[in-house]
């Protein structure tokens, strides 16, 4: 047990006063809710957020604001234990599903957070990120990184929805986040998943060098799922069966502060993940699995997302006894890494 220390209230009113006006504050009587001992206090909640009942809020919000008034369609999936106005998932992380009608095109900008694009319903709607036209199918992953200009079009003619996942929350705190509106891109003839089109074979810079910070920009879902089938065909039963979504040229995490990956669980496989530092996300691409973290249990149909703070063991099972299920997932990893306070506990 620590000591319990001094209290505010233990100290004379006019001490108290002048320390206040002269800017000034006693660490002692805060000193153990900002640095409690051995497990950090977290806002972040287990939370689960049903696509089945965000799915028609998001179609009402498609009536009821054009998007040319919206900018971007957004419903945010905000954690109440940070507050429903912080709109953050965790401390990091920022969710939300957004819609883009037939027709629509939600104009170029580009600014100061990373954000991927998880693809969740829909044919025909396209992001063009730095000219690059990305099309989004289901299960794509996109990345649209810090300082890259991005746009949203739609040539399809049923409704598209899409997961965005942005560090927004982190480079908000730090003061850091802004952006800068731009012109509609003119589109070039480049596709960055064609050029990375196998690992092991890596596009050689003899007459032009390209110095892409991010040189693959899209992660068609079909390459993933099948990525993950022969993976599970190649390992042993309790094996987990992930990949991580990675920049191919450097072979680093696909961004530099959220960490990206997509799972693979066998027919009836229960999966337990240690207890670790960062906050994760999940998201069903296909299937159906269940979630435990924090004394809660959630039950995940396809495009449903929920959330799990850091320092929690997290047991993932697969509710299909007879065929895989598809999780994607996000997670605070990378920056953890980068701050040296990344943990695994009782791994
Ligand atoms: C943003 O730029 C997009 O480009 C989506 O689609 C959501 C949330 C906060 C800040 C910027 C987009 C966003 C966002």
């Amino acid at each position: 047990m620590e000591p319990e220390l001094g209290r505010l209230e233990d100290l004379p009113a006019d001490y108290r006063e002048t320390l206040t006006a002269r800017h000034l504050v006693p660490l002692w009587p805060s000193l153990r809710a900002v640095l409690p001992p051995h497990v950090p206090a977290r806002r972040t909640q287990p939370v689960h957020w049903a696509y089945a009942a965000l799915r028609p809020l998001l179609m009402r919000a498609g009536e009821l604001t054009p998007i040319e008034k919206a900018e971007r369609r957004v419903l945010v999936l905000a954690n109440p234990g940070h507050g429903l106005e912080k709109m953050q998932a965790s401390a990091a992380m920022y969710l939300g599903m957004q819609l883009l009608l037939p027709g629509e095109w939600a104009p170029s900008h580009r600014h100061t957070p990373n954000a991927v694009r998880m693809v969740v319903e829909g044919e025909g709607a396209w992001t063009t990120v730095e000219g690059e036209k990305c099309l989004m199918q289901r299960g794509d992953l996109i990345l649209t990184p810090t300082g890259l200009w991005h746009e949203h079009g739609h040539d399809g003619d049923a409704p598209v929805v899409w997961l965005d996942v942005l560090d927004l929350p982190l480079v908000y705190y730090m003061e850091a986040s802004y952006v800068v509106p731009g012109a509609r891109q003119a589109v070039r003839p480049e596709h960055g998943e064609h050029r990375w089109r196998r690992a092991g074979i890596a596009p050689s810079p003899v007459f032009t060098r390209s110095d892409k910070p991010f040189p693959l920009l899209r992660y068609p879902w079909a390459e993933v799922r099948e990525a993950l089938l022969q993976l599970a065909a190649e390992s042993s039963g309790d094996e987990a069966v992930q990949v991580t979504y990675v920049n191919p040229e450097t072979g680093a995490d696909a961004q530099a502060i959220l960490g990206f990956y997509a799972l693979l669980l066998r027919p009836g496989q229960t999966l337990a993940l240690p207890a670790r530092s960062p906050a994760q996300v999940f998201h069903l691409i296909e299937g159906s699995a269940r979630v435990e973290v924090a004394g809660q249990r959630f039950t995940l149909a396809p495009a449903d997302t929920c959330c799990a703070p850091g320092f929690e063991p997290v047991t993932l099972t697969n509710l299909h006894p007879d065929a895989p299920s598809f999780v994607f997932i996000a997670d605070e990893s990378p920056l953890h890494r980068k701050l040296g306070v990344y943990e695994v506990r009782g791994g």
